[in-house]
């Protein structure tokens, strides 16, 4: 049995992660500074798991005290801990900083110095950029368009270095839209299928940034646990940046026409300029997780939808 800490444990896919470790009977901690996370997150997922809310540490990841504090006695740590947003790093890129790379740094030194076996990270597709070739391949150029994914960047890039320097375990997923019960769709921030589900079950009329053509590698939830999970126990693959994704491409007008089908919403979309920072196209070639963690994706985009839906108007 591991000691398992998972910083931002309380927000959407950190929930998710101390959900199936708590379902396995291992031990979790929680750190947390509640930003976008809530702890009815963790009570939900305590609940889902039959098991007592887990131990929970509320505050600032890049905080070095209340890090080193999180990482005593553990054996691997889940760094989820983050400012998920492309639009609001644009809008407030040097708070997106302290939480992106302060909080990274800051939890890579106490993982460091507490002799953690491994430490997954959550990587993010945006460092792809506009690169023209598609699939996206973990060996293609960083390409950022955004401080997000610059930050995004800079975090896989300080695991690689630590890994080389002091010797630390570690492995970045990154992740491609991950939607799913749980996540948010309280801020103009929030993932984009969120905002659409609140949207066609309160009849109102969505907005789409650009022309809608834009497409996705939407990728629910479960997926991503079950490729971070292997992460931590797969042999061999430390300093490894891998995709976890579905392998498909879905546009912003597909998006909307599939939940308004699903919902039997009959609004049509509002169509404003497209967002700074946001990139065109996005879709992961996952040959890699499949070789390392043996991963193949267990729910599709269409059967994860219908369960977000069911969640998100009561039925989940
Ligand atoms: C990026 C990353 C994703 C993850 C996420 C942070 C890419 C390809 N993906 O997601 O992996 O790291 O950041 O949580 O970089 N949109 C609308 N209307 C809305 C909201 C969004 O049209 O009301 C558009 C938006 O302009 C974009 C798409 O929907 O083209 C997806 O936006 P998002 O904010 O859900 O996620 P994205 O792609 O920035």
């Amino acid at each position: 049995m591991a000691r398992f800490l998972v910083t931002g444990g309380a927000g959407f896919i950190g929930s998710h992660l101390v959900e199936e470790l708590l379902r396995r009977g291992e031990t979790v901690r929680v750190l947390d500074n509640l930003s976008t996370g809530r702890l009815a997150n963790l009570e939900a997922a305590a609940a889902a798991a039959g098991a007592p809310v887990p131990e929970f540490l509320e505050g600032d990841v890049a905080d070095h005290a209340l890090a080193r504090r999180a990482a005593e006695g553990v054996d691997v740590v889940l760094h989820q801990a983050a400012m998920p947003s492309v639009p609001r790093s644009v809008a407030d890129p040097v708070s997106a900083n302290h939480a992106n790379i302060d909080g990274t740094l800051a939890i890579l030194v106490a993982a460091r110095d507490a002799g953690v076996k491994r430490l997954v990270f959550a990587g993010s597709s945006s460092v792809y950029g506009d690169a023209l070739e598609m699939p996206k391949r973990e060996d293609m150029p960083y390409k950022p368009l955004s401080p997000y994914a610059l930050q995004k960047q800079v975090g896989e890039q300080y695991l690689q270095m630590f890994t080389a320097l002091y010797g630390l375990e570690t492995v970045t997923i990154r992740y491609f839209n991950v939607f799913g019960p749980r996540q948010d769709p309280g801020s103009p921030y929030s993932g984009v299928i969120s905002l659409f589900v609140k949207a066609a079950s309160e009849g109102r009329a969505p907005t789409i940034y650009g022309d809608g053509g834009q497409t996705r590698d939407f990728t629910y939830v479960a997926n991503v646990v079950d490729g971070v999970l292997r992460a931590t126990t797969a042999p061999g693959i430390s300093g490894q940046i891998i995709n976890v994704a579905t392998n498909g491409r879905v546009s912003l007008n597909e998006l909307w026409a599939q939940v308004r089908g699903l919902l039997g919403a009959t609004t049509t979309p509002v169509y404003g300029e497209p967002r700074a920072g946001d990139i065109r196209d996005s879709q992961a070639d996952i040959t890699k997780a499949a070789t390392l963690l043996g991963y193949r994706p267990i729910v599709p985009f269409e059967e994860g939808l219908r369960r977000t839906v069911a969640w998100a108007t009561g039925r989940g």
